[in-house]
């Protein structure tokens, strides 16, 4: 039997680079989108003729279990989220539908359908939120900080309890913060690398941002997809925490990103307020020695080599732009 696999979120950053990675294996890749005025694709373009999209919502539970009945995945990685920190205090109600009750809807369409799905869901070190335990493993008590974590933890506990409940193959991976060149602007390495570059080509003169002083645990998210695909491969499913076992704090990725460009940080960065959040996660760092000696897997992407990447991504991308409307202006001189 073909394996058939159900991305739901493959617009955003994780589900492009997991749509390539099981194209590779040679799956058949289905994609859930949601509706909208605008166009979402732009990190999926490239996949749109050898991938199947259906436009469903996790807000909407017929339509996840017409689409679970339509498909017969093999495998449903649950990717979906209102996945911004930030705005989690803005819209926690939304937040907790999507992210949270979202998980549900789909693992009762699965039960509806076939419960010998294997399910994938997207769970994260802001579980862990406040500091009990250091670096955080599968066993360190959660405590989360924000309402996303909250309802990040919610859909974690439920994926265990549909595993416990009806023996069927779900499990949650605790993903560290993964980067990437397709990254969303608004999260803090992407909207550093986009400023560095939008500074040394003379489009901005300075960046904004908020607790230079947190920690985090960053590796690449082309690394981490290989890690989701790995969980839903073994004989029992297992929860698993996904990093780098290394921290940087903010002003870290800062200074390698300005060094990068041959420009002094201090000259340009503003520490602004606005960006601080009303409880924040201090550290996160992972110890992923269970994933190492179980799923066989290691991060291949160091700290300094990511964030490099990610600047002369944008670099290139912005100076592109840049000439792109001058030729226009010219043209239409
Ligand atoms: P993105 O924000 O890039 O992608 C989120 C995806 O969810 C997008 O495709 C978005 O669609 C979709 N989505 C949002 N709301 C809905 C909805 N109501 N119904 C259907 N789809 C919806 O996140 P990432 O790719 O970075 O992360 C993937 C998953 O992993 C998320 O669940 C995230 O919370 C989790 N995670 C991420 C980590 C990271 O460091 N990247 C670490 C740990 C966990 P649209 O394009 O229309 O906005
Ligand atoms: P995070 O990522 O909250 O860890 O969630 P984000 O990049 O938004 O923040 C990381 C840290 O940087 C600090 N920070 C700022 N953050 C943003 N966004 N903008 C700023 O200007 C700024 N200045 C400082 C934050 O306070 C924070 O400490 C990500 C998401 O991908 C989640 O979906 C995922 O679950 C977790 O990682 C693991």
């Amino acid at each position: 039997m073909s394996n058939i696999a159900l991305i739901t979120g493959i617009t955003g950053q994780d589900g492009s680079y997991l749509a390539e990675f099981l194209l590779e294996k040679g799956y058949q890749v289905h994609g859930c989108f949601r509706r909208s005025s605008t166009n979402a694709f732009e990190r999926i373009e490239h996949l749109q003729d050898k991938i199947e999209l259906h436009c469903t919502d996790l807000l909407d539970q017929a339509s996840l279990e017409r689409l679970v009945a339509k498909v017969k995945p093999t495998e449903v990685y649950n990717l979906a989220a209102q996945s911004f920190v930030g705005s989690s205090w803005d819209q926690p109600i939304l937040t907790a539908e999507v992210t949270g009750l979202g998980v549900t809807r789909l693992l009762e369409a699965i039960r509806m359908v076939d419960t010998s799905i294997r399910f994938y869901q997207a769970s994260s070190s802001e579980m862990f939120g406040k500091v009990h335990e250091t670096p955080q493993r599968e066993t360190t008590p959660l405590h989360p900080r924000s309402p996303y974590g909250v309802a990040k933890a919610y859909g974690h506990w439920m994926t265990i309890n549909y595993r416990e409940s009806y023996d069927m193959y779900a499990c949650g991976g605790i993903l560290f913060n993964h980067e990437s060149p397709r990254r969303g602007l608004e999260f803090v390495t992407r909207k550093i690398s986009d400023a560095v570059a939008r500074i040394k080509l003379g489009l901005a003169t300075e960046v904004r941002l908020g607790n230079l002083d947190a920690r985090r645990d960053w590796g690449f998210a082309g690394d981490y997809v290989e890690a989701m695909w790995l969980m839903l491969q073994q004989d029992q499913p297992v929860d698993y925490v996904i990093g780098t076992g290394e921290t940087y704090r903010v002003g870290d990725f800062v200074q390698i990103a300005f060094d990068r460009v041959g420009l002094n940080w201090e000259n340009h960065v503003v520490i602004d307020p606005k960006f601080y959040r009303p409880a924040e996660v201090d550290l996160l760092l992972a110890d992923p020695k269970k994933a190492q000696e179980e799923l066989n897997w290691t991060p291949q992407m160091p700290f300094q080599e990511l964030v490099e990447r990610m600047v002369d991504h944008d670099l290139q991308r912005l100076s592109a732009q840049a000439s792109t409307s001058l030729n226009v202006l010219r043209k239409s001189a």
